[in-house]
């Protein structure tokens, strides 16, 4: 089965009203290649704004959501909420989340299938650290995180289209240190592997894996071309024009 190729930018906790529709105005003015699908990840007070400028061929996506739709959670959004902005996607289980805000891969497996239930895509983040690698236990690490999203995948091929699996170790990310292609393909290749034991054939055939971590123009085109490599989530890239680069790796 072919796989979309799949570009999300994470413009994290950057940009304002006036750099963002300056960055805007610049996607939206861009030749992309249409076979790409496009979505970028905006901070949450801008989804509003960000929906209404950007182009209706490219995507928007919330940066993080809660668990339930509603209720005394100080500070939270809901994917109803999400979804009430016309936003369709939210990025779920990104690094800076477990690692600086504590996230747990039990949360971001209630987050991503509420999120699932209410009808948003996911871009579900998985990866490991520097010391994790180095200690040689890379998959062990990505597969038990993959565990907490694959469950919501079971017995769900009507939306295998809206859960994109991204990888982004973290010794990559905003490092300027982006794993070769070997490597990201040789994670990506294992993760397939992984969801066709543990979850089906259909789903390791169908799921998007991308790869994240300091991914920019120079370093698109040979990590795009690797089998199992099926686009990208790009943090500091996808802040500059360099952005329509990425997109159009493919081309
Ligand atoms: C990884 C990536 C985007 P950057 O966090 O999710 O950021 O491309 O800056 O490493």
């Amino acid at each position: 089965m072919s796989r979309k190729f799949f570009v999300g930018g994470n413009w994290k906790l950057n940009g304002d009203k006036k750099s963002l529709g300056e960055l805007m105005q610049t996607l939206n003015a861009a030749t992309v290649d249409p076979n790409v699908e496009v979505v970028c990840g905006a901070p949450s007070i801008y989804l509003d704004f960000v929906r209404s400028k950007l182009d209706a061929k490219f995507g928007v996506a919330a940066q993080n959501c809660y668990k339930v739709a509603k209720g005394a959670f100080t500070g939270e959004i809901s994917p109803a909420m999400i979804k009430d902005c016309g936003v369709n996607w939210v990025i779920l289980g990104h690094s800076e989340r477990r690692h600086v805000f504590g996230e747990s891969d039990e949360l971001i497996g209630q987050k991503t299938a509420h999120a699932l239930e209410s009808g948003l895509g996911v871009i579900a983040c998985i990866g490991e650290k520097l010391d994790e690698r180095e200690g040689g236990i890379t998959e062990k690490v990505v597969f038990a995180q993959t565990k907490f999203i694959a469950e919501n995948l079971q017995n769900r091929n009507s939306i295998l289209s809206h859960v994109v699996l991204a990888y982004e170790p973290v010794w990559a990310i905003g490092t300027g240190k982006t794993a070769s292609p070997q490597q990201a393909q040789e994670v990506h290749e294992k993760l397939r592997q992984w969801l066709k034991t543990n979850v089906s054939e259909a789903v390791a055939n169908s799921v998007r894996i991308i790869y994240g971590g300091s991914v920019t123009g120079a370093t698109c085109k040979e990590l795009g071309s690797q089998k199992d490599v099926d686009g990208f989530l790009v943090g500091g890239a996808s802040l500059k024009p360099e952005f329509v680069e990425i997109i159009n790796a493919k081309v």
